[in-house]
């Protein structure tokens, strides 16, 4: 294993499972023997899922960034975004005392603050350095339809476009659906065709229209990326989200986590 930890940046809409999908995934890879660091760049994560070994909120907080200047949340979450770019450097150092396998990093609940600020860009690229990739979460909520699914198609490759890195979507729980719903919602990743269909089946309002344009635009664009049906609550697809990360860095190497004993 090079000495450069995989980077994983969770985004997604809010309340999609990003910091439970974080400290899933973080058991999944202590179990198959690696070692991951866990960093939480959310200044308003008050999760106790999740015990990240960095974490932003040592420097930012959202309720201090509130208090302090007069903010409600949201605003807050714009100042605090740009505060928390300013200790990126505090942040190396942190991280730097961690040798892992694997760095595992929890985002801010609104994807618009992560992906639409320059200052985001900054963050990945100084922490992501050259193997840093993003995990896209879709939630079921949304991609059980098929427009809401073409909408999150169309915010992941925005977010892919903002970062320029690998982007990997993943289905986050999946144990929601029944399995006859998950396999529809999967197939319209692997087949573009098969979304542009349900989504012109959905009830013809002119939105659902837009859809089917933008989704036949997407189909023209970029060739679609597989969905990854995960859950955070029964542990599935966990092993096939370690495989594709690794997949993106080593083409396919190394992906027997049974062949890793700690410490390789
Ligand atoms: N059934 C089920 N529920 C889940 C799963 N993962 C997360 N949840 C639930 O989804 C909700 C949101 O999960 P979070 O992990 O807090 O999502 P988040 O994206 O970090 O949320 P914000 O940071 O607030 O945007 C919680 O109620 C979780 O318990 C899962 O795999 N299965
Ligand atoms: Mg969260």
């Amino acid at each position: 294993m090079s000495e450069e930890p995989d980077v994983l940046f969770f985004t997604g809409t809010a309340g999609s499972g990003k910091t439970t999908l974080v400290a899933a995934f973080r058991d999944w890879l202590k179990n198959a023997g690696y070692d991951p660091t866990v960093l939480n760049l959310d200044p308003g994560n008050e999760s106790p899922t999740l015990e990240a070994d960095v974490d932003i909120r040592e420097w930012v907080r959202l309720a201090d960034v509130m208090e302090e200047y007069d903010l409600g949340p949201n605003g807050a979450q714009v100042a605090a975004a740009d505060m928390i770019a300013l200790k990126v450097f505090d942040l190396r150092q942190a991280l730097d005392e961690f040798r892992s396998d694997f760095l595992l990093v929890d985002t801010p609940g609104q994807v618009e603050l992560f992906a639409f600020r320059e200052s985001s860009k900054a963050l990945v690229d100084t922490l992501g350095g050259e193997r840093g990739a993003i995990a896209f979460l879709f939630d079921p909520a949304l991609a059980k339809s098929a427009s809401g699914f073409a909408s999150l198609l169309l915010l992941s490759a925005t977010v892919e476009f903002r970062f320029r890195r690998p982007t990997l979507n993943v289905l986050t729980k999946a144990d929601v659906l029944t399995p006859e719903r998950r396999e529809e919602v999967v197939g319209w990743g692997d087949s573009p065709e098969t979304l542009v269909a349900a989504v012109e089946a959905e009830a013809a309002t002119p939105d659902v229209q837009l859809s089917g344009e933008v989704a036949r635009a997407l189909e023209m664009l970029a060739p679609m990326t597989t969905l990854l049906p995960t859950s955070s609550r029964t542990g599935d697809g966990l092993e096939p989200l370690y495989r594709s990360l690794r997949r993106i860095f080593t083409g396919g190497e190394d992906t027997e986590a049974s062949q890793l004993p700690p410490g390789e």
